[in-house]
């Protein structure tokens, strides 16, 4: 049974003949061809017991086109090759050659046949508790527990937990491989839920400083949200098309919705929210141009099916579709929307369209949409935070695709000002108390600089370069904003900390590719200046 207490096989496959590497590497879509039978045999014999006799992973990672999307041919042909390392993923180059490599690359990027059965049965034989972990009364350390960190570290697959007000790392534990989105803090930040692209919940306890238990609710997954009371965990899923309710407590199955349009059309989940105003999760659809709120309170009044009888909608006569917990409502929007941004009220929800060229603006209480930006150059809606600039607030955003920061005025949802950089960008965060915001560049050869911009006066301030041609990404506060933590994304990298006033460096800590870093106080206060 896959599980982290166990030492892990994980390691891609990888792999790929060099001419379909060259090619994905130029943007050209990778030429699948017709999949052999020697080829599934050499799977079944040599990748099988880790992968999974169907791809879908086992004691090392799915292997499927969906979770190896990120990776190009010709570095898993390089996996398979090589192997990985920080993995127990062997090397094959004594056993296989380059055309049996380049075959078996092929292989894991050609999709499934039929769409994986992952239902409540398949989840719950996955669930799996540790057997060393015994709760506690009170913290096992002397730190502030709200002012603890969570550094997310995807070079070797860690987490390290560390004080924030001395700096100093309190424990280190392997996750699960390749964790994506920020990790979720009970509202009293006792525990944590992290979450890997495969689908693996960890709840790990941060008063113990142990993990509790495990559970694989997806194969491909994006995100999860934790709702208002802490008790339950929305999972959303790519593969299958689902999202996964479970419980916060013992991560039993408690519904799972299959992700269909009202409609019928079967959709991937994008991502779920949680919306503490609303006591709701607010989820994004992949495909379909609808926007789901799924109340987390059990006295939620019954919700009305839009289609099911428009005329009557929520009035006498209209018939409930859901009521109380995990009651469901959909709201229709004109096209998907990938990526979300919220007021810090919940009732304005702002989505980019898939084209990356515009963000819609919703009422989440009408239901319908107020406005439309013209916002090109893929606006990374998820990283943006907000503050009040002049009266009004202002909504600021990083580009995934154009060299610019965006500042939105979201008194009339009106650009008020763009900042040109040096290179698109990824994340942005500022704090209550901090007179200052914080962008990475993330792509392109000037990724290792940081600006800092001034909140007042919409201008770059300073530019920061800590390590020359090395990325510079991803900003984090402590709990009273006083400092402010920068990530250096390199295997053999490492955190810096400033001082958030002057600017100067405190201090260096190695970290192996800390891909985020997640502030108790912060995240359970949902304060403006982080994503949420
Ligand atoms: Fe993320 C958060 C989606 C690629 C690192 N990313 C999120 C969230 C979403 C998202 C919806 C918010 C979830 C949450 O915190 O609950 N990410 C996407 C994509 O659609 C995209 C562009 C393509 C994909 O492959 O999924 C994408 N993300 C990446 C990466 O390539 C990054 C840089 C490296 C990685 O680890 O995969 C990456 N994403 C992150 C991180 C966060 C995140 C570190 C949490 C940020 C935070 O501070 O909260």
């Amino acid at each position: 049974k896959p599980n982290t207490f166990m030492p892990k096989l994980a390691g891609v496959l990888l792999a790929t003949c060099m001419l379909a590497g060259a090619a994905e590497a130029r943007g050209k879509k990778l030429e699948l061809y017709p999949v052999s039978d020697a080829t599934k045999g050499t799977y079944q014999e040599l990748c099988a017991e880790c992968h999974g006799g169907d791809r879908l992973g086992g004691i090392g990672p799915a292997l499927l086109p969906e979770s190896l999307k990120r990776l190009r041919a010709s570095a898993a042909a390089a996996t398979i090759k090589e192997g990985r390392v920080h993995t127990q993923m062997p090397a094959f180059g004594d056993q296989l050659n380059d055309q049996q490599i380049a075959d078996l690359v092929n292989m894991i990027k050609t999709p499934l046949g039929a769409m994986p059965v992952w239902g409540e049965k398949e989840i719950m034989e996955t669930r799996i508790f540790n057997e060393d972990y015994k709760p506690v009364e009170k913290p096992v350390y002397e730190s502030d527990p709200l002012n603890l960190f969570v550094v997310v570290e995807t070079g070797d697959h860690y987490a390290t937990v560390m004080d924030g007000d001395t700096f100093e790392p309190l424990t280190r534990f392997k996750t699960q491989f390749a964790l994506h989105g920020g990790p979720k803090f009970t509202p009293d930040g006792h525990y944590v839920y992290f979450m890997s692209r495969d689908g693996w919940i960890t709840k790990y306890d941060m008063w113990a400083l142990k993990v509790v238990g495990e559970v694989r609710g997806g194969i491909n997954s994006r995100n999860i949200a934790l709702s208002r009371d802490g008790k339950h965990i929305a999972l959303a899923n790519y593969l299958p098309h689902s999202l996964v309710m479970l419980s916060a407590e013992d991560l039993s199955v408690e519904k799972i919705f299959d992700a269909e349009s009202l409609g019928g059309e079967t959709t991937r989940v994008s991502a779920v929210y949680q919306a503490p105003e609303r006591d709701s999760f607010v989820v994004a659809m992949k495909d379909t141009p609808e926007v789901w709120e799924v109340s987390t309170n059990p006295n939620a009044e019954p919700e009305y099916d839009a289609y099911v009888d428009a005329d009557n909608y929520g009035k006498d006569g209209a018939k409930p579709t859901s009521e109380g917990l995990f009651a469901l409502r959909r709201i229709q929007v004109d096209a998907p929307m990938d990526d979300f941004f919220f007021d810090q009220s919940y009732k304005h929800l702002m989505g980019s369209s898939r084209d990356g060229k515009s963000g819609v603006v919703v009422d989440m209480d009408e239901g319908s949409t107020i406005a439309k930006i013209d916002l090109p150059g893929f606006p990374h809606l998820g990283s943006g935070i907000s503050w009040e600039w002049e009266g009004k607030p202002v909504m600021v955003t990083p580009h995934l695709r154009e060299s610019k920061i965006s500042v939105i005025d979201m008194s009339n949802w009106s650009v008020l000002k763009t900042l040109d950089t040096a290179g698109p960008g990824f994340f942005m965060r500022s704090h209550e108390n901090s007179k200052y915001a914080w962008a990475d560049v993330f792509f392109g050869p000037n990724k290792d600089q940081m600006y800092v911009i001034d909140k007042e006066t919409l201008e770059i301030v300073k530019t920061l370069k800590p390590l020359p041609g090395k990325t510079a990404a991803h900003i984090e506060f402590d709990r009273d904003g006083s400092h402010a933590i920068l990530s250096i994304w390199e295997n053999d990298g490492m955190i810096i900390i400033y001082d958030a006033k002057t600017l100067e460096e405190v201090k260096r800590i190695p970290m192996s590719k800390p891909s985020g870093k997640y502030n108790v106080w912060n995240k359970i206060t949902f304060s403006a200046g982080t994503s949420h």
